[in-house]
C-alpha cells in the first residue's frame, strides 16, 4: 500500500499543481523584488518587473542565479527577511573560500521537514518505524533534514549522525531500526562491516534505506539492497534550496518526484540557457516558490538530468527527475563531500609543489577513493624513502585539513606526469556511475 504524508498535494491534478505554482511564483517574485536588492538589480538589468510575471509560463523571462551569484552575495546578500526572523543556517561541505550559506525561517524549516517526511513515507515509513539518521549533523543538511522529517512522520528517531560504524550496527540491532538514512556509500560500508562481524540481512530489522547526497548507480543500489535486505530509495536535494527532500523516490523507484508545490523545475541547455523540452537531458534549474529567508529564482544546479511527467504507478503526480548523471562543473563529490580540484591544487602549491598533479577518483568496495599523484620538484627530488613518506604525510594532513577527507598521496618523479598541450586533464574519475 502506497503511503503519503500529504496525499492531497502529492497526488493533486496537474491543473491544481500549476495553479499553486502560478500563484506562489507571482508572490515569490514580488517578495524577491521588494526584499532582495541583489536579485532586483538583475531583474532591472533585464528590464523585467514583477508585473511581467503573471504565471509560471513567464518564468523564462527571469534572470538565472548561479553559484557565482551566491558567492558574490555572501553572506547576507540574498536573504529576503530581517535576520531577526531567521532561525538557522546550513552550509555546504566545501571548506574554503566563500561556502554556500543558506538561511531559514521557522516556516522554511517546517516546509523542508515536510518534504523529508514525504520522502520517508514514500519509502513506506510510518509512526511505527524506528528511523536511524546516519547522515552528518551540523552544517550539512542531511542529518537535520531527515531528522526533522522523521519527527514529522512520528518515527522513533535515532540521531546517530555519521561515523562509528560498529555503534551504528549496534543501534540498528538493539533498537530495532527499520529505516536507515545515510549516503549510499556509507550504507554500503555499513553492510560490509556487518558482514565482517558475521551478520547477514536476516539479522537486522531494517526494511528501507533513504540514500542520497551523492551519485550512485543502479548496481550499487542492488548491492546495498541485497546486503542489508532492504529496499533502497534515492533522495536528492541541495543546500541552496533547503537540503534533502527537493525530490525523492517512491515505490516505483523510477525517478525522483520533485516537490512541485515548493519548487518549479526546468531543464536548460547549459551553454545557451535555452529551456529544453520535457525528456531532454540538460542542466536542472530550480525556482523556489514559497521560501521566506532564502528565496532562489532560476537557480542553476549544474546537475545534469531529464524530467518526465509520465504517470507514475505510485499515484503521485509531481514531475520526476532522473538520477543526476553528473555536473556541468568540475566539482567532485567524494564520499558525499564536495571537492574542487582547485582546493587540492592550493594545498599542493602551498607546500612548495608545482601544478603538476593528477587526481584519481575511484570506487573500491563501494567506497570512493581519492588518490593524488604529485610530482616532486627537481629541487626536492630524492630517493630516500623516509623523506618521501614524511612529505607524503604532510600532504595527506594538509588535504585532510582543507577537504575534511582522507586522500592517498603518491609523490612521483619530476616530469613523470604527462604534460598537456591544451586544457590539462587533472581529474580521472574511474567511478562507473
Ligand atoms: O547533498 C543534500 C542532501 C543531503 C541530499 C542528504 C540528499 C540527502 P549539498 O551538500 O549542497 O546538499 O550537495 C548538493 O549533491 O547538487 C548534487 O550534485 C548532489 N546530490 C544530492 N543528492 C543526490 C542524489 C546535499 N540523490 C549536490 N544523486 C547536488 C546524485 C546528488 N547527486
Amino acid at each position: 500500500m502506497e503511503r503519503y504524508f500529504q496525499e492531497d498535494i502529492e497526488c493533486a491534478s496537474r491543473e491544481k499543481i500549476k495553479a499553486i505554482q502560478d500563484e506562489r511564483l507571482v508572490n515569490q517574485v514580488r517578495h524577491v523584488w521588494e526584499n532582495v536588492p541583489y536579485y532586483r538589480k538583475k531583474m532591472e538589468e533585464k528590464g523585467i518587473t514583477p508585473e511581467d510575471i503573471k504565471s509560471s509560463d513567464d518564468l523564462y523571462k527571469l534572470p538565472f542565479l548561479s553559484k557565482a551569484d551566491l558567492r558574490e552575495a555572501y553572506p547576507y546578500g540574498l536573504v529576503g527577511v530581517p535576520l531577526k526572523d531567521c532561525v538557522r543556517i546550513q552550509s555546504t561541505s566545501g571548506t574554503t573560500g566563500k561556502r554556500v550559506v543558506a538561511f531559514y525561517t521557522q516556516k522554511d524549516i517546517d516546509l523542508w521537514e515536510e518534504c523529508c517526511a514525504r520522502a520517508i513515507m514514500a519509502a513506506g515509513g510510518t509512526n511505527e518505524d524506528v528511523c536511524q539518521v546516519s547522515y552528518g549533523y551540523g552544517l550539512f543538511t542531511g542529518g537535520p533534514g531527515l531528522n526533522g522529517g522523521s519527527h514529522k512522520v512520528g518515527c522513533l528517531t535515532i540521531p546517530t549522525s555519521s561515523g562509528n560504524t560498529d555503534r551504528q550496527i549496534m543501534f540498528i540491532m538493539d533498537l530495532q531500526a527499520t529505516i536507515l538514512c545515510c549516503t549510499p556509500s556509507y550504507a554500503a560500508y555499513i553492510g560490509e562491516r556487518m558482514k565482517e562481524l558475521g551478520y547477514g540481512p536476516d539479522d537486522i530489522p531494517l526494511k528501507a534505506g533513504i540514500f542520497g547526497a551523492e551519485a550512485w548507480s543502479e548496481e550499487m543500489r542492488c548491492d546495498i539492497e541485497n546486503t542489508l535486505g532492504i529496499k533502497a530509495y534515492d533522495i536528492y536535494g541541495l543546500t541552496e534550496l533547503s537540503g534533502p527532500g527537493v525530490s525523492f523516490e517512491c515505490s516505483a523507484q523510477a525517478g525522483m518526484h520533485i516537490n512541485e508545490d515548493h519548487f518549479i523545475a526546468e531543464i536548460i541547455d547549459p551553454d545557451t540557457g535555452e529551456v529544453l523540452p520535457e525528456g531532454t537531458q540538460g542542466e536542472l534549474v530550480f525556482t523556489s516558490v514559497d521560501k521566506e529567508a532564502f528565496p532562489l529564482i532560476r537557480y542553476r544546479t549544474r546537475d545534469i538530468c531529464t524530467l518526465t511527467r509520465e504517470k507514475c504507478s505510485c499515484g503521485r503526480t509531481h514531475v520526476r527527475m532522473t538520477k543526476p548523471k553528473g555536473r556541468t562543473d568540475d566539482m567532485l563529490i567524494i564520499r558525499g563531500v564536495n571537492v574542487f580540484p582547485s582546493q587540492i591544487e592550493t594545498v599542493l602549491l602551498n607546500h612548495g609543489y608545482a601544478a603538476n598533479y593528477q587526481i584519481i577518483v575511484d570506487r573500491v568496495n563501494n567506497t570512493d577513493t581519492l588518490d593524488v599523484q604529485v610530482e616532486m620538484t627537481p629541487e626536492m627530488f630524492t630517493d630516500n624513502i623516509g623523506e618521501i613518506e614524511t612529505r607524503q604525510k604532510e600532504l595527506v594532513d594538509g588535504l585532510k585539513a582543507m577537504l575534511g577527507l582522507k586522500a592517498k598521496v603518491s609523490l612521483v618523479a619530476p616530469k613523470s606526469i604527462t604534460r598537456s598541450e591544451g586544457k590539462a586533464v587533472r581529474v580521472i574519475d574511474k567511478r562507473k556511475i
